[in-house]
């Protein structure tokens, strides 16, 4: 199958992009370097050194005797993406390709904007190139638990069968999100949705949770293919950031009460999911939705289990949540789907756990203790706006 990875020069776009090609898939990706960006204005720098794109296919080419084609270029950019997918013609486009970290959404009204604005866009144009060039190529989108966001009903997988007032309908499952960037997922669905249905569209919307882990069987096979790992307030995903603060002898940052809960999943995991998505695909005019996590622990359990797994002293400090998020809530969200598929969930243990903390014990010189404490509120608009607007001026 041919399959082009948007977004392939990410956490989990590359690692995903070794295993098609590592499975015999011929496999594209294309990037931006959009994230290697927000490490320069952020300051900071994945735990593990990573390679350039070009050295990583390169490297690829050498370990895993593969060739992977790239595409350096912006979703934003129309003319652009029509290019690519006329040019690959694939069978399958996985799309990873957007801004992902929920405090980066929250920072100020410009990071909000260029969050939404590049997910956005970026998702309307592969639409698009997909429905002049090809009807038949099937997207597989990557989305987030976090659309649901955490309703006091059982969470399905996208879609609710409803009853009111006498009559039923199947909807697509409300969504109440709990950050600018989350909702740039809701709106990616409700276009994709709207896509199936016009154009007919093939597509599956993964609604992933939070992944954590460092490393996959291609990663693993050379430094050079290495994926990143971050730890910093904005990027780090809670998991890997709990794992690094045990090994710095720096308190694990619970949020607020620590009772809200998160599906996660492995990145093991994360790769297999895009695998069965793509070679399972869609029917034409189908919008399908998997939700694609293996376990839910709230982040106090998250801490309690990396704290007694921690061979040192590990301390776990209650922090004032910067966001506003629910705790104590009711939790309880399918997902099936892939399992039907064929997923064998890896689920968090205590060999993951020691991997994670020897992977952290490497790389512990590059970590800037500065970036771990969480800088962002929810609760701030921080806008920086010209004193008085053109329109207010003339009255
Ligand atoms: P990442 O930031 O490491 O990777 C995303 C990649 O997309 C980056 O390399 C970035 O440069 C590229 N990109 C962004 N905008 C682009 C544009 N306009 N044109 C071309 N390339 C662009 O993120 P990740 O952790 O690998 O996440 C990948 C996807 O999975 C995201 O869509 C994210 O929302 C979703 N997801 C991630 C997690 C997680 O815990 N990491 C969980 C659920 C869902
Ligand atoms: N949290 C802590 N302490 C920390 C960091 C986070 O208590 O040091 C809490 C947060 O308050 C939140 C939970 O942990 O309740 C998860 O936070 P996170 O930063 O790990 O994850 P989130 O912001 O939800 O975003 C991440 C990815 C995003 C993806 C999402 C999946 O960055 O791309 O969409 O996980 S989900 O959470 O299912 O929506």
């Amino acid at each position: 199958m041919r399959i082009l990875v948007l977004g392939g020069d990410g956490y989990l776009g590359w690692p995903t992009a070794l295993h098609l090609s590592a499975l015999g898939h011929d496999v594209a990706v294309n990037d931006n370097f959009a994230r290697r960006g927000y490490d320069e204005e952020m300051g900071v720098e994945s735990l593990v050194p990573i390679s350039t794109l070009e050295e990583r296919i390169a490297a690829w080419t050498e370990v895993g005797e593969k060739t992977i084609k790239s595409y350096v270029g912006d979703l934003c950019d129309a003319p652009f993406v029509h290019e690519m997918v006329g040019d690959f013609r694939p069978d399958t486009i996985v799309h990873f390709g957007e801004q992902r970290a929920a405090p980066y959404s929250m920072i100020d009204q410009a990071h909000c904007i260029y969050t939404q604005t590049n997910n956005i866009v970026g998702n309307l144009n592969v639409m698009y190139a997909i429905a002049d060039i090809d009807r038949d190529i099937h997207l597989v989108k990557l989305g987030t638990m976090g659309e649901y966001g955490t309703p006091n009903i059982d969470i399905e997988e996208g879609w609710l069968e409803v009853e009111h007032n006498g009559r039923k309908d199947r909807v697509l499952y409300p969504k109440r999100p709990g950050s600018f960037y989350h909702l740039s997922k809701v709106h990616d669905s409700h276009n994709i949705e709207f896509g199936c249905r016009i154009w007919g569209l093939r597509a599956t919307d993964l609604n992933q949770g939070v992944v954590y882990g460092a490393d996959t069987e291609q990663t693993k096979l050379d430094p050079r293919l290495a994926t990143r790992f971050d730890y910093d307030g904005v990027f780090g995903t809670v998991l890997n950031r709990m794992v690094i603060q045990a090994v710095l002898g720096h308190p694990l940052t619970v949020y607020g009460n620590g009772s809200q809960t998160r599906g996660l999943i492995n990145i093991v995991d994360t790769v297999e999911c895009i695998r069965l998505a793509s070679e399972y695909p869609a029917e034409r005019g189908e919008f399908r939705v998997f939700n694609q996590f293996t376990e839910h622990l709230s982040v106090r359990q998250i801490a309690e289990t990396i704290a007694e797994e921690f061979p040192g002293e590990a301390t776990i400090e209650q922090v004032d949540n910067p966001r506003v998020e629910a705790e104590n809530h009711y939790y309880n969200a399918k997902h099936t789907a892939l399992v039907d598929l064929g997923l064998k969930p890896t689920l968090l243990s205590n060999t993951l756990i020691d991997h994670l903390f020897e992977v952290v014990e490497r790389h512990r010189d590059r970590v800037d203790l500065a970036a771990i404490m969480p800088t962002v509120s929810w609760r701030a608009t921080n806008s920086e706006l010209p004193e008085t607007s053109s329109a207010l001026a003339q009255t």
